[in-house]
């Protein structure tokens, strides 16, 4: 190629760079503005975010969230894949990145049936692992995990999931290995966990989070059950996190309205902590990512305007519902960034896969300034 023609290429790559719209939309309203009056916004961001090698990402997220939850580098599995070791770099990254853009930063999770390591359940020669040394392992854990983000993690997903959809406990490896004893022991592995958190970190708030409560009443009346077991005991529940992963035809109004309101009469704050709406039609609906498979996480149909419009029209809903409750709601946060990148696959969130706010951006700010 010639000097000159070089020269060109160069300028004209240089003039599209400059003309490229920029991630997060450069003229839209920023979300951590529109909703400063109502409740904290945020998204979960991966590791190739909060590392800036996803610089269309860290914009989304710089621009519009003013708390953050990580997508994974909390879990046990990834932040203590082995007995001897912790792998601290991806969280610290993560806790960094919150502080230099003054988010309030949450930590997912402590406590989970999933994204735990086998080696967990198991003693030194492969078998199941004693109650107590279980119980042991845990609270090291716990006291090494929020330990070390004393002070600098505002509240925690302390334990995620362990409810059935009935509204019983799940059988987890967690309930069997330690058991549910008496009643007043009902919930013993949940009780261990949260104390030891906030014996970690006495000030930091403590969760338990949950997909379905918006779905299912006998999930969501399992939650409130165990608020109210901690609240009898004198033991500190600061909030429960419904999921909120949805679809296009649900959750219902009255289904969230009904986990909203009943939660929050039990005296606990009530957070939306994994928003998203799965624009998918068929296949499997619950968040459990084991029933989730590439057949179903395709979708050709989810950038076509039908689509786009149906999923508008549901954030509209569920966000005018959130919004009519805001009293009793202190965050709402996106289960990713942006479409690119999501667990689900499809079209979920408010951004297109290049970063561009999506029809259902602006339906959730026109919900918003109909408040
Ligand atoms: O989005 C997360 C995905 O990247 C992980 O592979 C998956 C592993 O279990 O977890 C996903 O996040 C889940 C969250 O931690 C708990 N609620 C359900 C979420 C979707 O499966």
């Amino acid at each position: 190629m010639s000097k000159q023609k070089i020269v060109t290429v160069a300028s004209l790559a240089i003039l599209w760079i400059g003309a490229a719209p920029c991630a997060g939309g450069q003229d839209v309203p920023a979300l951590k503005d529109v909703f400063q009056d109502h409740f904290l916004i945020g998204g979960a961001p991966n590791r190739t975010v909060v590392t800036g090698r996803d610089p269309n990402a860290a914009a989304i997220v710089e621009k519009h969230f003013n708390t953050i939850t990580a997508e994974n580098d909390l879990k046990w599995q990834l932040i203590h894949p082995r007995p001897d070791r912790y792998n601290w770099e991806p969280a610290d990254s993560f806790v960094a990145f919150g502080e230099k853009n003054r988010m309030s930063v949450i930590g997912h999770c402590l406590v989970w049936h999933a994204q735990t390591p086998r080696w967990v359940f198991q003693d030194d020669s492969g078998g199941e692992i004693t109650r107590d040394a279980l119980l042991a392992r845990m609270k090291d854990h716990i006291m090494a995990v929020v330990g070390r983000y004393k002070g600098r993690i505002k509240g925690w997903d302390v334990v995620n999931e362990a409810l059935d959809e009935d509204g019983t406990l799940r059988n987890s490896p967690w309930r069997r290995i330690i058991g549910e004893g008496s009643e007043d022991q009902k919930y013993d592995f949940i009780e261990c966990a949260f104390r030891w958190a906030h014996e970690a970190d006495p000030d930091a708030e403590l969760y338990y989070n949950d997909y379905n409560l918006e779905t299912s009443k006998a999930k969501c009346d399992g939650a409130i059950a165990i608020v109210k077991h901690f609240k009898s005991k004198g033991l500190r529940i600061d909030g429960v996190g419904i999921q909120l992963h949805g679809g296009l035809t649900h959750p219902s109004v009255e289904g969230l309205e009904y986990a909203i309101t009943s939660l929050a009469a039990a005296g606990v704050k009530v957070m939306v902590t994994e928003l998203d709406i799965r624009t998918q039609a068929r296949g499997y609906r619950g968040a459990d990512i084991s029933r989730v498979s590439r057949a179903n996480t395709d979708d050709p149909a989810a950038a076509a305007a039908e689509t786009q419009k149906k999923l508008a029209d549901k954030y509209a809903e569920i966000f005018s519902v959130l919004l009519a409750h805001k009293k009793d709601i202190t965050r709402v946060t996106f289960w990713g960034v942006y479409d690119k990148t999501s667990w689900i696959g499809g079209s979920p969130l408010l951004f297109d896969r290049n970063g561009q706010p999506k029809e259902a951006f602006f339906a959730v700010v026109k919900a918003a300034r109909q408040q």
